[in-house]
């Protein structure tokens, strides 16, 4: 739905002003709030940073889960902390969204109610305590992949989140790399536990950057407009390339027996993800996605009065103000 209106908003733009916004682009100049910018930019920035939010918002879920159960005090509290982090990010990200004229609440209230998206990974459930080390190694490390380059990006607010996003991301993901260690140089049921985390979380951070390149609605234009940096394709590459050598230095087996040092190319050949998976799961029918959404419904209608307490007071001392003036 987003994209339709991206799409036919582009064309209602003065061909003048679009030239020299995206002269701007190409000069690699910053475009800050208050800069015109065409409404297709705009929607896409906010349904990308947006969906980016939510990710961190919902991305608590699977690892709260383990908050309580975490093997030492010592890995309780980095646990909690990186959990925090998320709630940090998601804040951020959606502060960079109200600068483009979309309120947090109205970005709540679309996510509560199927209109804009999370990323897929997090309606795949956490079921080990190795799961903890999968998410922080892989996942995080998809994250950071994909962030790096946003750092670069032409949006001003949305670049500097992702300057302090991206230094967060780079101690989660060696977190999650360092329980992997512990997990796959442990006891033989340890090893086997990172395996199997292993196992179930390749093919769904590989999904994490989206539908091949061919069938990738947004990036042509999300590039031209520098919302995005890189093909889905060429993040996903650098992030096996990347990944594969780690998961051997643990000791571990990438779940894919196609995987090859392909020397032309310079990098791995590897088997793509089921597609049809990930395109079910974004319909809704992952194996957690009602619990995530229900998760939020519950946290947004219990902090109603929250909401409504912190109103009438900014009311009443607005009024108060106005009153002694
Ligand atoms: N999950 O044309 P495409 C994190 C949708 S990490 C769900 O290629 P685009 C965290 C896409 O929205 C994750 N939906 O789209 C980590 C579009 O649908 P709509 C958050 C996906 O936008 C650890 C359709 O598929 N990171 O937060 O050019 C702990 C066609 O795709 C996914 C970000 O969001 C997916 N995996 O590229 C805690 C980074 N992939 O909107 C938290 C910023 C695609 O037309 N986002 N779709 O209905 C991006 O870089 C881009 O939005 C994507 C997709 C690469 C994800």
């Amino acid at each position: 739905m987003y994209a339709q209106m991206v799409k036919s908003d582009v064309g209602q733009d003065d061909p003048a002003r679009l030239a020299a916004f995206q002269a701007r682009i190409d000069a690699g100049e910053k475009i800050e709030p208050k800069d015109w910018m065409p409404e297709g930019y705009r929607k896409t920035l906010i349904r990308q940073i947006g969906q980016h939010a939510h990710s961190e918002i919902v991305g608590q879920l699977p690892e709260g889960n383990w908050i309580t159960r975490a093997p030492s005090l010592e890995r309780k509290a980095i646990l909690l902390a990186k959990v925090q982090d998320e709630a940090g990010h998601g804040r951020y990200l959606y502060c960079a969204a109200e600068t483009l004229g979309v309120s947090r609440d109205a970005l709540t209230e679309m996510l509560i109610d199927g209109r804009m998206k999370y990323s897929s990974i997090f309606n795949y459930p956490t079921l080990t305590w190795a799961d903890m080390g999968a998410v922080g190694w892989l996942v995080d490390g998809a994250a950071i992949m994909n962030q790096v380059p946003l750092q670069r990006t032409s949006f001003g607010p949305y670049a500097r989140a992702m300057i302090r996003v991206c230094k967060e991301e780079s101690f989660h993901q060696r977190q999650g790399f360092d329980i992997m260690m512990k997990m796959a140089k442990g006891t033989a049921a340890q090893k086997k536990m990172a395996q199997d985390a292993l196992n179930r979380f390749w093919f769904p951070s590989l999904m994490m950057f989206g539908p091949s390149d061919k069938d990738s609605v947004h990036s042509a234009q999300s590039m031209a407009w520098k919302i995005k940096m890189n093909t889905n394709d060429e993040l996903r590459q650098k992030f096996v390339d990347q990944t594969v050598p780690q998961a051997a230095y643990l000791g571990l087996t990438v779940p894919d027996d196609t995987i090859a040092w392909n020397a032309a190319k310079g990098g791995y050949d590897f088997a793509e993800p089921d597609w049809s998976e990930f395109f079910d799961v974004l319909k809704g029918n992952g194996p957690c996605n009602s619990e995530r959404i229900a998760a939020r419904r519950k946290a947004w209608e219990d902090g109603a009065w929250v909401r409504a307490g912190m109103l009438a007071h900014a009311e009443k001392k607005k009024a108060r103000k106005m009153a002694a003036e």
